[in-house]
């Protein structure tokens, strides 16, 4: 193969061994993008804590950040270099995997090659794969999860800004006088920057905050005012704030007339009254009116958006309609107001920046502009360019369904887990002649479909750059050696380039691809007329020590010892004639209503916990205990009309598939609505895949999925028992009717459900735990005939080995109790006597289920703190047991917890 390269230790990139001392780099999960220090102590032992030099954080951490060491085990990575599962050299799988490209490539065309990418790959990765793409093969189908994430939001700034800016901070958070929440649960998915507003608040209680969201959140827990509005229906709110600051003369005229246009037909497409926005959001005239005539007499106002917002058919409109009302009233450029998208992944941002969705080039240039096409091409010196837009996610996976595409290579993303659709996806890899998957886990539900895996290291072993949702570059600095033979994705891509034949890819580390990076978005980008902003150039030129000792910077930088840009927008807009567009955009319903066989709208999400398909979150007890199995929320009344009863299990079921999850009422379910989370894949429930179910509909400008609507039906799964086991091993899950599994410290936790009582529950037991019968071990077990239940636990050498609990009711013991006793030495004899009751002889010994995931503080505990000690704050609860007093998240569960017991509910929660 020409230019074809080996693998020699001498082209290996230099790879952090373990790093002495205290690491200070990125988190790898949301786009508040905290600072954290990592340190390895004498034993090993990671410890890992909030940088207080980080602007962004300060000091904090969430949950997720703080259990991050952890998430850093070799349990289930991918080690070494895999062909058709069997172990290979990197060489042999760098060579194979450049020779069957090539093969797609000579036989049907570069079309017929594809690279679907992420948001958490870093800066520098994302920019090699993004070159190889659109310079090289000279196509653009690359795409990346960001499209089912930003991409309503970059259609949106583009639109109105001429450029995908993002004008605030998070500072502006905090001088704002008015804060609307809308599509965002920020409390749960971006904790930190919550925590921010949160202190903002305590101290300016005048300050005032807005929740627009159909569900009530725990981001309510600070809302003034919560508009429940109808799913989808977001253009029409604010389509009718910006007629109604029209009509009530909030128009800052001055700067409509100097700084933008579009303001005729944007408020002629918006006209509606607050009566028709009240009746088509489903919301009060009372609450409509208060909340436009709050916005309209406060100047400075910041809208936070996120998901329910971007992942709609009508997201790029949902964004322009917000934009509009601020360009409208001025409340943009200046602190404490605009409008502000909050970033999913760590590096959302920087995927944008090197160009990463198909409709984009990089730098920010434009992939439909041939000037921009040649500027690119003579940067890089590269062969050719791409000369169209590429296709987005979804149609991306459908060419591969149809063959269009017949080799597709995918990096740091779970696409068979969080397409909509999800089971087409899954038969499309299927069908794929070429799936090539870089990942950090050996298996997961799209690496099981690869030919060929590639080992990328992991967070905690790479270096490079992420760009948080405030523009803010931070560095990623790797404190562990690579797991196994792992590689940084840049140089797996760089050497796979190679191997095709090209030039320009000889880096050998991320700093001189950082560099080109710099260099490329300040090339031809002088010219005062049409300045882009996204200009790194003054971070062009670093030496490896300066690119090492990179300090969180805010794009753009365009002098060297500059420092950074807080805010953009503050005096012209990127436009050809600097002025921003207000853009017309009329309500449009989602594209698939409810309807009798389908009545009811999915919505899914996040929790607080889980980080999407639990690759890496999953490994931390401490995460996953908060919520342990994949749920559905319904209104009880619902509830109660398809006779699903609470705990039990229930069937969803949409016209493109189903899922079997557990049943939780909640009041804060809007009626009509469900709510499922998205982090369940194959690998942790028998059958939680949510994106099974989702409809594939798109917005029309961005290509972003319609995540949060699909029509859906939700009946009784019935089954004979209910069950769950904690065991030191896997079980066998054949045999079950539903199972969903978590990780706890020393055993997995089994919640499980079946059909048919068996004739010999001994035996199924065994089988289920897949003991040895030879094997010398103590299994005590209690049955009951007439109730029909039946409990076993294993004990080896005095101590608990597994434990299965079943009953015809979902109604079991707590697993909190029985949990604590897989890290308790040899068992006494009272343990004994109380591992089949299920709960401890002394009652105060039950923890309960986990709230605080920092302190490991169950519900029992704090609910009996509240009624010994007569607590009546979280302040109080925290001064007691210091739960709520690291991360701040649990907050609101610990004011429902105060609530339920002052008023004396039931504190039992079937699956604690
Ligand atoms: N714990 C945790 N945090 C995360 C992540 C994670 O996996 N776990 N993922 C990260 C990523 S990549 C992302 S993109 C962000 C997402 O962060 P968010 O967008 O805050 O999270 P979601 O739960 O997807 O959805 C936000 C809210 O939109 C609401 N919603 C649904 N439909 C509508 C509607 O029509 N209008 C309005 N106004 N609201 C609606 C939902 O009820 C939900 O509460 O979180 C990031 N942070
Ligand atoms: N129904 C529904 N579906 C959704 C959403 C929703 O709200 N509802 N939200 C959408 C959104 S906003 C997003 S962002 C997506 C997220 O969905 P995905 O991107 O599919 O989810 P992740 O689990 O984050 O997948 C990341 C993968 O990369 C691997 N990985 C981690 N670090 C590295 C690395 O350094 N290199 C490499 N090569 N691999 C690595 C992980 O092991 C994991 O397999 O889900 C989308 N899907
Ligand atoms: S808020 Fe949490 S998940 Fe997000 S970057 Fe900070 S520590 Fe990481
Ligand atoms: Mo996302």
């Amino acid at each position: 193969m020409p230019g074809a390269a080996t693998t020699t230790m001498s082209n290996l990139p230099a790879l952090p061994l373990a790093h002495s001392g205290t690491q200070r780099t990125t988190c790898p999960y949301c786009g508040v993008g905290c600072g954290v220090q990592a340190s390895v102590d004498g034993a090993g032992q990671i410890h890992i804590a909030g940088d207080p030099a980080h602007p962004a954080n300060l000091g904090r951490l969430c949950s997720k950040g703080s259990a991050l060491a952890a998430t850093t085990s070799l349990q289930g990575r991918l080690l070494h270099p895999q062909i058709g599962g069997r172990i290979e050299s990197w060489d042999t799988a760098l060579s194979t995997t450049a020779q069957r490209l090539k093969q797609v490539i000579d036989e049907h065309g570069t079309e017929a090659v594809a690279l679907y990418v992420s948001g958490q790959l870093l800066t520098e990765d994302y920019y090699v794969a993004n070159k190889l793409v659109k310079g090289y093969l000279g196509t653009a189908n690359i795409d990346t999860n960001s499209r089912l994430c930003m991409s309503s939001a970059v259609a949106g700034h583009v639109r109105a800004f001429g450029a995908d800016t993002v004008p605030c901070n998070y500072q502006d958070l905090e001088l704002a006088d008015m804060v609307v929440i809308t599509g965002s649960n920020l409390a749960w998915c971006h904790p930190v920057v919550y925590q921010r507003l949160v202190a903002a608040k305590r101290q300016r209680p005048e300050m005032h905050v807005v929740v627009i969201d159909p569900r009530g959140t725990p981001t309510c827990d600070i809302a003034d005012q919560h508009l429940a509005l109808k799913p989808g229906t977001d253009v029409a709110l604010f389509n009718g704030l910006l007629s109604d600051l029209h009509r009530r003369g909030h128009v800052d005229e001055e700067f409509v007339a100097r700084h933008t246009q579009g303001a005729r037909q944007a408020l002629d497409s918006a006209e509606l009254s607050v009566d028709e926005v009240a009746e088509l959001c489903g919301l009060g005239i009372a609450e409509v009116c208060a909340f436009y005539q709050r916005f309209g007499r406060t100047e400075k106002v910041v809208t936070v958006f996120s998901q329910g917002v971007n992942q709609s058919s009508a997201g790029a409109d949902k964004v322009n309609s917000i934009i509009n009302c601020h360009l409208l009233s001025g409340r943009i450029g200046r602190p404490g107001m605009g409008p502000f998208s909050m970033t999913g992944q760590p590096n959302a941002m920087g995927g944008r920046e090197v160009g990463g969705l198909s409709n984009m080039l990089a730098a920010h240039l434009s992939l439909s502009e041939p000037g921009h096409r040649a500027l690119v091409q003579e940067f890089w010196g590269s062969p050719r360019i791409a000369s169209q837009p590429g296709l987005k996610a979804v149609d991306l996976f459908e060419a591969v369904h149809s063959g269009q595409i017949k080799a597709i290579w995918i990096m740091a993303t779970n696409p068979v887990v969080s397409l909509p659709n999800a089971n087409r996806v899954r038969e499309a890899l299927e069908r794929c002649p070429l799936v090539i998957v870089s990942d950090i886990r050996e298996d997961t539900d799209t690496a099981r479909l690869a030919h060929i895996r590639l080992p990328a290291t992991g967070w905690a072993e790479k270096d490079g750059t992420v760009t948080n949702s405030e523009r803010r570059i931070s560095r990623q600095r790797g404190f562990l050696p690579a797991a196994g033979e792992a590689r940084p994705d840049w140089w797996i891509i760089s050497q796979v380039a190679q191997r095709l034949g090209y030039r320009g890819f000889d880096y050998t580390a991320p700093a001189q691809i950082f560099d080109e990076h710099a260099r490329l978005s300040a090339h031809a980008n002088s010219d005062d007329q049409t300045p882009r902003p996204f200009h790194i150039g003054g971070l062009a030129g670093l030496s490896a020590e300066q690119y090492d000792a990179l300090q969180p910077i805010q794009w753009p930088v365009r002098q060297a010892g500059d420092g950074g840009t807080a805010r953009l927008c503050t005096e012209h807009f990127y436009t050809a004639n600097r002025r921003a567009n207000l853009v017309a955009v009329t309500y449009r319903a989602p594209v698939h209503a409810a309807d009798a066989e389908f009545p009811f709208v999915l919505n899914t999400g996040r929790i607080r916990d889980q980080w999407h398909t639990m690759t890496r979150t999953g490994l931390a007890p401490q995460l996953s205990n908060h919520i342990a199995e994949p749920f559905v929320d319904i209104h009880p009344h619902d509830a109660m009309l398809c006779a699903v009863r609470e705990g039990a299990l229930a069937r969803v079921r949409s016209r493109w598939g189903r899922v079997v999850v557990r049943v939780r009422f909640s009041a804060e379910m809007s009626r009509g609505q469900i709510f499922i989370p998205i982090h369940w894949s194959q690998q942790t429930a028998s059958d939680a895949r949510v994106g099974k179910v989702v409809n594939p509909a798109v917005c029309p400008i961005s290509g972003e999925p319609e995540f949060k609507h699909t029509p859906v039906s939700i009946e009784p799964f019935s089954v004979d028992w209910h069950g769950f086991v904690l065991t030191r091993d896997d079980i066998d899950t054949t045999a079950l009717a539903w199972w969903t599994r978590i990780q706890g410290q020393s055993f997995l936790r089994y919640e499980i459900a079946g059909r048919h009582q068996p004739d010999d529950w001994s035996q199924w037991s065994r089988d289920l735990l897949q003991l040895d019968q030879s094997e010398a071990v103590d299994l005590i077990e209690f049955r009951d005939n007439a109730s029909a239940l039946y409990r076993a636990a294993v004990i080896i050498d005095d101590t608990v080995h597994a434990c299965v609990f079943v009953s015809p009711q979902p109604d079991l013991p707590s697993r909190a109790w029985l949990a604590a006793l897989f890290d308790q030495g040899p068992l006494d004899d009272r343990d004994r006597i109380s591992v089949l009751a299920g709960r401890p002889a002394d009652a105060t010994a039950d923890a309960g289920a986990l709230v605080c995931s920092c302190f490991g503080v169950g519900r029992n505990s704090i609910a009996r703190a509240i009624q010994e000690q007569d607590l009546d704050s979280p302040e109080a609860i925290g001064q007691c047991l210091k739960a709520g007093t690291n991360c701040g998240s649990c907050v609101p569960e610990l004011r429902k917890i105060l609530l339920d017991t002052r008023n004396n509910r039931s504190l039992a929660h079937s699956t604690d």
